[in-house]
This record gives structure tokens, sequence and C-alpha cells, in this order.
């Protein structure tokens, strides 16, 4: 086997079977050895489809997602949303292609600085020495991309490593499955004792603690000391829905933030930190909860949830509290004028059972989502990373990672088009994706930030770069180039009415929602 093939038998070896790639000429041999038919090769028209659709795999999955990327460039169109995955601590292993070493002395024009570009958004890069070290190498960098939290792990591959014979490789070190740690004892007990104290006390959840056995443990944690759960304003995934743990959402705007936060005495933080503002503004704090409010970390990033909730209700003998959960809500289906209360109205009587919900709906989805708490059991995805552009990618990953459950993407119109190419590699690949814009022919939440950030009210040249509706964009012929059937709706129950028939149909669809 050459370079390239050896690689390609250990991703697939050590369980890394899918590769979102976008090649070129310094990846052919890279190609040749996707024939493999152990892996699941995804072409993707853009880097940043092909590292969003690795981040949007592992949320689902929990296991990295390789991608292939040509030189620092195809890297550099990458970034955007490694810098998302990593956000969410999402493992992801991405091969870089290169020119031979013989020919980098040439200064040729594809040639950059690779680690140079890897490395801030990395948590490990290497650069293959030689064929005969790839298999080594990728194992290392499968095993980096699977601890726990996920980590993001870039190997460089010359073209003459993947092209020469690898010979016989050093035998691989036995994967070893991530073991998160469990949080220290006595902060545990601290936390018992802040919680007997029967003081208001908020507990936030993140990472691991937002689904399964954690959010039933953390519900019997609400049952036994009247704890109210929350998340912060955006979370990597949370299990939702009737008969789920519910979780209350940290509100975005700094200023309903703070007044949520302030009756709290005490905030306790599960794999997250005490709630910041999203970004600083001349006259808002940064930091949100109340200055006199005491802040108790149970689990770090990186250690065990469950464990350390487990510890925590022996801890108040709370071990057999029955958990809180959510009861069915109004799932009725809405009519008359959307506006985000009608669209999320449509959404909680739409979901279909064990669906996947990407969120990038901005402003038309931020204030109401709350709404869509009781609809059927779902899976909630948002943006950790603040780069927009994300959702389109992920759900497309998410839809490979779990064939078996459709995908709605809500995204603002500004967002989808960063990465629209998604909607293509959705058709080819037959995926069971909803894709719904919200067209409202603007970055509409810039306008209120404008405002926000003391600026006044925006001029005429500030609104030209706020607003994208000249020309306006043809979502149905965009869809329709790229092999999606589509739909245009403007009323609550023409939306409500599209979903459904968006999840009768098999393969991707999209709707644009007229606002
Ligand atoms: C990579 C990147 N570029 C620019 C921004 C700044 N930005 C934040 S929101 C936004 C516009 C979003 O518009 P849209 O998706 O249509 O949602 P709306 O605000 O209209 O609800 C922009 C440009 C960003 N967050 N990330």
């Amino acid at each position: 086997m050459n370079g390239a093939e050896t690689l390609v038998d250990t991703l697939t070896g050590q369980g890394v079977d899918i590769c979102f790639a976008n090649p070129g000429t310094s990846e052919m041999h890279f190609l040749k050895a996707l024939e493999n038919p152990r892996m699941r090769s995804v072409l993707c028209l853009f880097e940043g489809v092909c590292t969003g659709a690795a981040d949007g795999y592992y949320r689902m999955k929990g296991t990295p997602a390789s991608t292939l990327l040509h030189l620092g460039p195809g890297l550099a169109n990458g970034l955007a949303n490694i810098h998302n995955a990593r956000r969410a601590a999402s493992g992801m292993v991405n091969i870089v292609g290169e020119h031979s070493a013989s020919h980098l002395k040439y200064d040729p024009p594809l040639m950059s600085d690779i680690e140079g570009l890897a490395r801030p958004l990395s948590h490990w890069v290497r650069r293959v020495e030689s064929p005969g070290s790839v298999a080594w190498d990728v194992s290392t960098a499968i095993a980096k991309a699977s601890e726990r939290p996920g980590k993001i792990a870039t190997l460089i591959l010359p073209g003459d490593a993947s092209w020469q014979e690898a010979g016989a490789q050093p035998p691989l070190p036995a994967p070893v499955a991530a073991q998160a740690k469990a949080p220290d004892a006595a902060r545990v007990e601290h936390i018992a004792r802040v919680l007997k104290s029967g003081e208001p006390a908020l507990v936030i959840l993140a990472g691991q603690a937002t689904r399964g056995r954690a959010l039933e443990l953390a519900g019997k944690l609400k049952a036994a000391t009247g704890c109210r759960l929350a998340t912060q304003f955006f979370t990597a995934r949370i299990e939702r829905g009737a008969g789920r743990v519910p979780l209350e959402r940290i509100p975005y705007a700094v200023g309903q933030a703070v007044e949520y936060l302030k009756g709290f005495r005490h905030i306790i933080t599960l794999e997250t930190t005490e709630p910041i503002a999203f970004f600083s503004y001349p006259d808002k704090p940064s930091l949100l909860k109340a200055p006199d409010s005491g802040v108790h970390e149970l689990v770090e990033l990186g250690e065990d949830s469950v464990a350390g909730l487990e510890m925590l209700l022996d801890a108040l003998g709370a071990a057999n509290a029955p958990a809180v959960l959510q009861q069915r809500g109004d799932t009725s289906a809405p009519s008359g004028a959307l506006n985000p209360a009608s669209i999320a109205q449509a959404l909680a009587a739409a979901l279909p059972e064990h669906c996947i919900l990407v969120d990038e709906s901005l402003t038309t989805g931020r204030e109401t989502m709350g709404l869509t708490v009781g609809a059927a059991r779902h899976d909630l995805i948002n943006n950790m990373g603040g780069s927009i552009g994300y959702a389109t990618p992920v759900a497309t990953g998410a839809a490979l990672a779990c064939p078996d459950r459709r995908v709605f993407c809500m995204v603002g119109d500004g967002s989808a088009m960063y990465t629209i190419q998604s909607l293509w590699t959705q058709a080819r690949e037959g995926l069971d994706i909803t894709t719904i814009i919200f067209a409202n022919n603007s970055y509409a939440i810039l306008k209120a930030e404008y405002a926000n950030m003391g600026a006044g009210a925006p001029g005429p040249q500030a609104l030209a770069m706020i607003d994208i509706d000249r020309p306006r964009i043809d979502w149905q012929a965009m869809a329709k180039s790229m092999g999606v059937p589509s739909v245009a709706v403007d009323s609550a129950e023409g939306f409500y009415k599209a979903m459904v028939a968006s999840t009768r149909e098999q393969g991707p669809s999209l709707i644009e929602v007229r606002l």
C-alpha cells in the first residue's frame, strides 16, 4: 500500500469511516485511496461545508469524521466552521494535502504556511514526514480528535508521502476510549451545602450534561431541591421536547439576561462557565450575573457530568427523586401572519418525533424557541462559535450521522448565503433535510446591534451594508439549481403545511419563508 492507502485504511480501521472532501491535484492518491469500500466519501463544493459537516456529524454521533482539504487555501476556506466546531467541543480529523518536500523549495503558487494557518484553531497539528510513519501519525490524530472534549486534529500530507510505498508500519497503540473523570468530591460536598441552604440557585448545563442520563439526573436535582435548570443561550446539543427534562434558556440580550439572572444567589455550572455577554457594548456589563451571586463549578469541561450529578444527588440523599419532565405543550397548528411566534408554533406542531433541529434562525427564532419545548422529542443544535454559515453544513453532517432521522435546518437568509453549497451535497447524497430559509432580505440582527452599540439610527450607507434586498435572492431558483425541490410560503398555515409535507417525501427540500 502507498501512504495514502495506508492513511485511509488506518482511518477506517479505527472507526473514522466518513470523509467530507474537496480535493485538488496534490490529493489525487488520496482520492484513489478513497476507493476503499469501508470509507464513505462525501463531496462538498466548499471547504466550509466539509468542516461544518464534520462538526454536525460529531454532534450527533460523538465520534470524529475526517475532512480532505486542498493545501493552505483549502484549509483557510474551512477555518470558520473549524472555529465553530472547536467551540462546540467537536472532534474532527482534517487531512490537508501539501506539495512534496522536493517541490516546496521552488515556491510554487499554492505553497503557504499550512502549520501557521492550522495551529490557532487546531489542538494538534502534524506533518507526515515519511510514508513509513503515516499510520502512526493518523492514529495519533484520531486519538486526539476522540479525546473528551473533542479536539481538532490536523494532519498535513505531502504528495510524496502519499504516493510512495508505505512499507511495514510500526504497531499502532490500541485505541483507548475517552474517559471523563469524576469531579472532585469536596467540590460536590460544597455544592450540596449550597443547595441545602435553600437560597435561590440556577444550575447551568452544557456539553454532555444536556442529554441522556445527565439530563435525567438534573431533573431529579430540580425535583429534590427546587433549583432551576438552564442552558446558556447557545448549546452544542440539547435533548428536549415532551417527556424530557425541560431546560430554561438564558436570554441573549444583555438587559434581559441580567434581569433573568438577578434573583439567583448561586449559579452552579456543569461543563460551562458563568454567563457572559456575547459582545461587549459601551454601556453594558460583560458578566451577566448579579454582583453578589456566587459561582460554583460542579463539573469542569471534560469531566463526567453523570458522575458529578450522581455524587451530588447522593450527597443530598435524593438519588430516588422523580425527575421533573416536560408536558406536551400547545402543538396546535397556527394560522395568520408569519412572525417569530407563529413560526415557532408551526414548528412545535410539525416537528416529528425524534427529529434534529439545527438553529441558525437569528432574529426569527431568538425570542421564541421556548414555544417548541413542549413539541415532540427532538435534538436542538446551536452555533457555539458565532461564525455564521454553520447551519446548512452541520445539518448535512447530522443527517449523515443519523440517516433514520429527519433534520430541520432553520437559517436566516444572510447566514444561508455563506455555505449554501450544502444543498448540492444534500441532493447528491439524498439526505432527509428540510432547509427553512427565513427570507427577511436583511441582516436584521445588525440593525438592533447598531442601536445596542450606541451608534444611533443607521444612515443610508450603513443600511446598504445591512439590507440584502438589492438584488433579491431567488431561493427557489437557488434550490432548483442544486437539485433540491422547494416551496415558498407567506402565512403561518402555509409554513406548517410545508413543514409537514416535507416529512412525507424522502430527500432534501427547501422552504422559503417570506417575511
Ligand atoms: C463569519 C461571520 N461574518 C459576519 C458575521 C456578522 N453577522 C452576524 S449576524 C449577521 C447577519 C445575519 O443575517 P441573517 O442570517 O439573515 O439573520 P437575521 O439577522 O436577518 O435574522 C452577520 C453578517 C458573523 N457573525 N460571522
